[in-house]
């Protein structure tokens, strides 16, 4: 299954050769090689390592720097927002010719963005978004349409009991409070299923989109919510959590409980396939070529789009069989 990627960027794929390192190179960063034929040096700040999408993610981020000859400064945030302030803040001292960053919630980067700005180093925005007003504080944000990706998951529901007028119990799992794919696939499928009362989440909490927080909370939900339909959870971990826990309550997950999530990691994809999620909207965590590509033309002063969304696809547990054997992550 081939990622299918916006053309906008791919496009403008040229020469390897970057001449320049821009206005924010300053001379000092330890990527220089002198002789005219400077290299890109990128502060990377991601969120953390909590999911198999941004283990992916950070595989792709690391592998495509090196085939791009960037030289890659990679900070892990462990999932805080401090922490990523204080790398940006370092690579701001450092004086990096671009800093990409996941951001982890949406909001609160206003004060360090502009500390970039001030220094002339170019910020691209990777996977997350953030909610400044200010959009000069950023070149460009390169990810998926996380909104499109809740109404995907809530059209399948629509679809799957269009027949039926029963009250339809949903639990949600939600990502990482205040980040900007729990919001985003929060207000799509809501937005969806919405245009039905017979559709009720009638229990929903984060699930910090890790594997053991989802199971520890489905296990609450399976005490405190009778008759429970359908699990939509924000990411396949969660998913994959939830399952131990309705496993160990007797009952069985894709038949009792119907289970929507988001990613098709190769793990979600698996339980997909063998029947224990009902359905997967894809989220790619493919993201390192296209960051790679930008971040050169941001560092040359070109002009790139200022939004760059990446095409994603869905999987029933059919598409998912077919898709296995030549999954990359
Ligand atoms: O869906 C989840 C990860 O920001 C798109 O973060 C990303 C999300 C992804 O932890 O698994």
């Amino acid at each position: 299954m081939l990622k299918r990627i916006s053309a906008l960027v791919l496009a403008g794929l040229t020469a390897l050769a970057v001449t320049s390192c821009g206005s924010g190179s300053g001379g000092t960063t330890s990527a220089s090689s002198g002789g005219g034929d400077s290299t890109v040096t990128m502060g990377f700040s991601q969120v953390g390592a909590e999911s198999g999408w941004r283990t992916a993610n950070t595989k792709s981020v690391q592998e495509s720097a090196k085939t791009a000859g960037v030289t890659l400064k990679f900070s892990d945030a462990q999932q805080k927002q401090e922490n990523q302030i204080k790398a940006i803040r370092s690579f701001i001292q450092q004086r990096v010719d671009v800093i990409a960053f996941s951001p982890v919630v949406e909001s609160g980067w206003d004060p360090v963005l502009k500390e970039a700005q001030n220094a002339k180093i170019p910020v691209i925005l990777t996977d997350r978004a953030v909610d400044s007003k200010d959009t000069t504080l950023y070149k460009t944000f390169l990810g998926s349409d996380f909104i499109e990706e809740g109404k995907k998951a809530g059209q399948w529901l629509v679809e799957e009991y269009k027949d039926s007028t029963d009250k339809v119990n949903i639990v949600e799992l939600q990502g990482t409070t205040g980040s900007a794919p729990a919001n985003d696939r929060k207000a799509g499928f809501q937005e969806v299923i919405g245009a039905d009362t017979k559709f009720q989440i009638v229990a929903t909490q984060t699930g910090d989109f890790t594997r053991a927080k989802g199971k520890e909370v489905m296990e609450a939900f399976l005490k405190s919510t009778p008759d429970i339909d359908v699990l939509y959870a924000h990411n396949d971990d969660m998913g994959l959590g939830a399952i131990e826990a309705i496993e160990g309550a007797g009952k069985v997950p894709g038949k009792d409980i119907k289970i929507i999530t988001v990613d098709a990691v190769k793990d979600g994809m698996q339980a997909l396939a063998d029947g224990k999620i009902n359905f997967i909207v894809e989220c790619s965590p493919l993201l390192g070529p296209q960051l790679m590509d930008l971040a050169k033309k941001v560092v040359k002063g070109e002009e790139v789009p200022t939004r760059v969304v990446t095409e994603e696809t869905t999987f029933t547990q059919d598409q998912a069989k077919q898709a296995l054997p030549s999954r990359q992550y």
